[in-house]
């Protein structure tokens, strides 16, 4: 029998659903947007990005499909209510553990924060010590990776609609860690650092290509291959969205149909880890402003103390005046 993935209604409670995220690699979040909210990111996106730009023709995305970069630029309802939905951002909390948290907390308040009444020395992590001779030194102390902070805060990925077409084959089945794991090598016990989802814009059906995931794989070997009935597909209502970590076996299916599969999606990586799609170009500066302050930090124009920063702009909102910078 074919392994299937554990499915979510929206009032069911976050710690619910990042265990099982944590324990499968992969969770269903049914119904969690309005359909026509999907309807009307599409027409953003057909309105701004003329379809010769939407042709695809890569290893991944072979001639047929469709893809759009940048869906924040191009989609400014997609910035707003998909890409910082707050279940969504609440899990992302719960998975990076990053120190100011996105979900809950206004923007400038980092001592909201639930990970606030955590022990700290300095800075939260570090403490100056001195030598005999006064000189001064910077010690730094390991956080305890299940309770963090794993990162500062985090960011956006990228953020893609992916369009399969009648005709495709199965897309290979990959780790979104693929893009930095060759050159770190595979630590055992590495804290999560990719969480991807991918929101339904179309019902995704078996026979139109819905994600392909394979549960439990994020604790696999590397070169352990997934058999036919270990992996699971995303068959999902459009509003839906599908969330998975980046050791979790996945690809897009093959369709058999000749209605379109769009999926919307985006990753979400710490702060210290170069983002997938250049964010800076991709939203330059005068797309950027016009959106909400949650959605330029996901997007990147904020800074933690000691990464990302411009000296006379602030911190949490890098496109305006202010202090933060180290120098
Ligand atoms: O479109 C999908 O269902 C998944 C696509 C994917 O994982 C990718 O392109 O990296
Ligand atoms: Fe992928």
């Amino acid at each position: 029998m074919r392994v299937s993935l554990s499915s979510f209604e929206p009032d069911e409670s976050v710690q619910e659903i990042t265990n099982t995220l944590k324990r499968e690699g992969g969770v269903i979040l049914q119904n969690l947007a309005p359909p026509d909210l999907l309807d009307s990111v599409y027409e953003e996106i057909q309105e701004n990005v003329p379809e010769a730009a939407q042709k695809s023709s890569t290893h991944l995305w072979p001639d047929g499909n469709r893809t759009v970069g940048a869906l924040a630029a191009v989609s400014s309802i997609f910035a707003e209510e998909l890409l910082i939905h707050p279940k969504v951002l609440e899990i992302v909390d719960a998975m990076l553990l990053p120190k100011r948290t996105m979900a809950l907390q206004p923007i400038d308040d980092a001592s909201n924060s639930p990970q606030a009444d955590r022990p700290t020395v300095g800075d939260g992590l570090w403490a100056i010590t001195e030598n005999e001779q006064k000189s001064s030194q910077l010690v730094w102390q390991v956080s305890d990776p299940d309770r963090g902070p794993n990162c500062d805060h985090y960011n956006l990925g990228a953020s893609v609609m992916l369009e399969v077409r009648e005709g495709n084959e199965n897309q290979v089945l990959h780790r979104e860690n693929a893009i930095y794991q060759p050159y770190i090598g595979y630590i055992p016990k590495m804290r999560e650092f990719v969480v991807s989802v991918m929101w339904a814009a179309t019902d995704f059906s078996e026979e139109n290509g819905a994600t392909r995931l394979v549960p439990g794989s994020h604790t696999w070997s590397e070169d352990r291959i997934a058999k036919e009935n270990e992996i699971a597909q995303a068959v999902m209502p459009k509003g839906s969205a599908v969330m998975w970590l980046s050791r979790t076996l996945h690809g897009a299916g093959k369709s058999r149909l000749s209605e379109r599969r769009t999926g919307f999606f985006h990753s979400f990586i710490p702060d210290w880890l170069r983002q997938e799609e250049n964010q800076y170009l991709s939203i330059p500066p005068e797309i950027a402003e016009k959106l909400s302050d949650r959605a330029k930090q996901v997007i990147g124009y904020s800074s933690s103390n000691s990464l990302g920063w411009v000296k006379g702009r602030a911190k949490e909102n890098l496109l305006v005046e202010g202090s933060g910078a180290p120098i």
